[in-house]
């Protein structure tokens, strides 16, 4: 944000959600336990987070539940000793979890493959057996350069059992990202597939490792997961094929004693700005952050089918794809392919099929189904789903809405959950016994201290948007910035004592927050400062729109004026005439303030591989400037 000042609030959303009352009565976490949380949490935090640590299985008790002595680098549970994969799976094998299934994966051509916790555990002590075979120790960074299949999960967590720190790198990233990160990494050993399924074609990856890997020598040992049967190179005595390493290894290997703070992972950051950053999470602090989040914001039960869609190489997938779920002991669901392929279907198909009682998507997933109209959903039973979720980007309410009526019946709450990489776990968000806002991401959890303040961290008058800060430290932070220390101290200092989201958010009369875009997206038209999201938002709810990114263009009169790119509905033709009807259509809605200085019609919208809107780029576009770091664009 570089103009002081608040910004300004335009959109007005007045619809209210009530849980239905079986849900309330049958939530794990009820309106009074609630209650008592908010307070407990307000008043002594570290007991609450010391609440949710009790929860799961460690190995040696912490001295002290957190350790501020040389904030901004906090140390959570210190001296305690655990390991992640104990919780998420050793533990399970002694209970009747053993036997439930953990994991539901369906590739794209629809093939399908289940396997237990017992059966998990066993694949994982293989894989763990046979990395340490091949020279793999404690501290030792693993890259993973994986599509989402089973042994994507068995590998993630054969290092973390092992104490190895797996550094996932999201398949569709190119060789070249791959090499970045491997480098930056310091990585000796790489996963990867001969290729995988995406929308209807074979996509190699073998290929595109063997071109990176020649050109350096760090990485001596690379391991293939055969997926596609492909034929692909072997370099004698670098590569292995995985289902060799595995299959004489015994089922059963040691988990390693880990600090509460040693690194579990790495994780380079989507980020829509500037250059990626390693972003360190731990075993200790990070698992009690999203076991606690997964259980009381979507009210997690054994019994459940959770389906978070995100990719396991991203953080939604590292916390609630892999390794929330099982620290829950519950089913996860892992889709390997389009969300559109053969049709436009595939998703509820997949949950009619499957049973699936949670799906946890992203606005941009929903608002690209909501195009193809509701007669998709209505030729499936979704009658299996009790709750759904959002998360990636600001939901639009209009999306919100559509989600909840058409696939969640008007009966399962939606919770739009705000966090990042760097935050681990789930910071603001609904919770099931709680009113609901399409658009409004509702309060912080308990235990998390936000607030919405201006540039020299004073609080901004209620419904005016500001910068979402956290004030206290939370279990799930991040450790670290890898190799960049400096990184990771920029995120505490430019407003003293607070953790800089780089968001900005307003807060309405009921204390609810409503994130409003990135902080370096703002517009400022004539001094009034506008977020791009309720510019979006309220583009969105015309009928003919599917998507929209507002982007503000320097102009000499006003500062900067809005110009907006628009992808239409199904069937919809673009004109000049439904142009300046987007325009009036706004100033109906918002105001004068929010004139359109042009609509732009395209057939998509740049994003990132995770979903979200790059508007950055359309920005160096529009300027004839430079985009900066392209890697993350997605190019389908
Ligand atoms: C989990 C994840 C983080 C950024 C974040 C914000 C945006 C995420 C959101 C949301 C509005 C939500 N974001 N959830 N904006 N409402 N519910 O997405 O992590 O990839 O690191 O992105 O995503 O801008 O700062 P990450």
């Amino acid at each position: 944000m570089d103009q002081l000042g608040a910004l300004e609030t335009l959109l007005q959303e007045d619809r209210v959600f009530r849980p239905l009352p079986g849900l309330v009565m049958e939530a794990n976490i009820n309106p009074q336990e609630l209650a008592s949380a908010y307070q407990l949490a307000a008043h002594d935090p570290l007991a609450f987070w010391e609440n949710a640590a009790l929860e799961l299985q460690w190995f040696r008790r912490w001295d002290k539940v957190l350790d501020d002595s040389k904030a901004p680098f906090y140390k959570w549970f210190t001296n305690a000793r655990c390991n992640i994969v104990h919780n998420a799976l050793d533990r399970h094998i002694k209970t009747a979890n053993k036997h439930r299934l953990a994991l539901i994966w369906e590739g794209e051509p629809g093939d399908t493959r289940k396997l237990t916790y017992f059966e998990l555990y066993r694949a994982v002590n293989k894989m763990a057996g046979a990395l340490k075979n091949l020279g793999v120790v404690k501290g030792d960074r693993v890259v993973l350069y994986m599509p989402p299949l089973p042994e994507t999960i068995i590998a993630m967590l054969a290092c973390a059992k092992i104490g190895a720190v797996h550094c996932m790198v999201f398949a569709g990233f190119s060789g070249k990202a791959l090499k970045d990160r491997l480098r930056d990494a310091g990585a000796r050993c790489l996963i990867t597939a001969d290729g995988f399924y995406r929308n209807g074609r074979v996509v190699p990856l073998k290929p595109a490792v063997d071109e990176i890997l020649e050109e350096q020598d760090a990485v001596d040992i690379c391991v293939v997961v055969r997926r596609a049967g492909i034929e692909v190179e072997m370099h004698p005595a670098r590569d292995v094929w995985y289902e060799d390493i595995v299959r004489h290894e015994k089922p059963e290997a040691m988990t390693e004693v880990m600090e509460s703070d040693d690194p579990l992972f790495l994780l380079y950051t989507s980020g829509t700005t500037g250059s990626p950053r390693g972003i360190v999470h731990s075993h200790g602090g990070y698992m009690v952050g999203i076991h606690h989040t997964l259980n009381w914001v979507f009210d997690i039960k054994p019994t459940d089918i959770f389906w978070c869609t995100a990719d396991p190489g991203w953080i939604t997938g590292h916390s609630y794809v892999v390794y929330a779920p099982l620290l829950a002991g519950t089913t996860t669901l892992l889709y390997e392919g389009h969300p559109l392929y053969p049709q436009a279907d595939r998703m509820w198909h997949i949950t009619a099929k499957h049973g699936v009682s949670i799906l946890y998507t992203t606005p941009t997933t929903i608002r690209m189904l909501m195009r193809y109209g509701n007669l998709f959903p209505r030729q499936h039973d979704l009658t299996s789903l009790r709750m759904l979720g959002s998360v990636g980007e600001p939901i639009n309410p209009e999306a919100w809405v559509w989600f909840y009526q058409t696939i969640g019946r008007g009966e399962c709450p939606v919770m739009d959950t705000w966090w990042q990489t760097e935050s681990g776990q789930i910071m603001i968000s609904p919770m099931p016994v709680g009113l609901l806002k399409p658009g409004s991401v509702s309060k912080p959890l308990p235990g998390v201290e936000a607030d919405i303040v201006d540039r020299t961290g004073a609080p901004v008058p209620r419904d005016k948007g500001g910068l979402l800060v956290i004030k206290k430290p939370w279990p799930g932070m991040m450790q670290n910035v890898w190799n960049d220390p400096d990184a990771y101290r920029a995120y505490f200092e430019k407003i003293p004592g607070c953790y800089v989201a780089g968001d900005v958010a307003r807060r309405d009369e009921d204390g609810y927050f409503w994130m409003q875009g990135r902080a370096d997206e703002v517009i400022n038209v004539a001094g009034h400062r506008l977020g791009t999201a309720e510019l979006e938002s309220a583009l969105v709810a015309h009928r003919a729109v599917a998507e929209a990114a507002v982007i503000g263009i320097p102009d000499k009169i006003k500062g900067e004026v809005a110009k907006a790119f628009v992808t239409l509905r199904e069937g919809v033709e673009e004109s000049d005439e439904l142009a300046k009807e987007l325009k009036e259509h706004m100033k109906r809605e918002l105001g004068p303030v929010a004139e359109l200085k042009s609509v732009k019609f395209r057939k998509d919208l740049p994003k990132t591989k995770s979903g979200k809107i790059l508007r950055r780029l359309l920005k160096a576009e529009e300027l004839g400037t430079e985009p900066g770091d392209i890697s993350m664009l997605e190019e389908e």
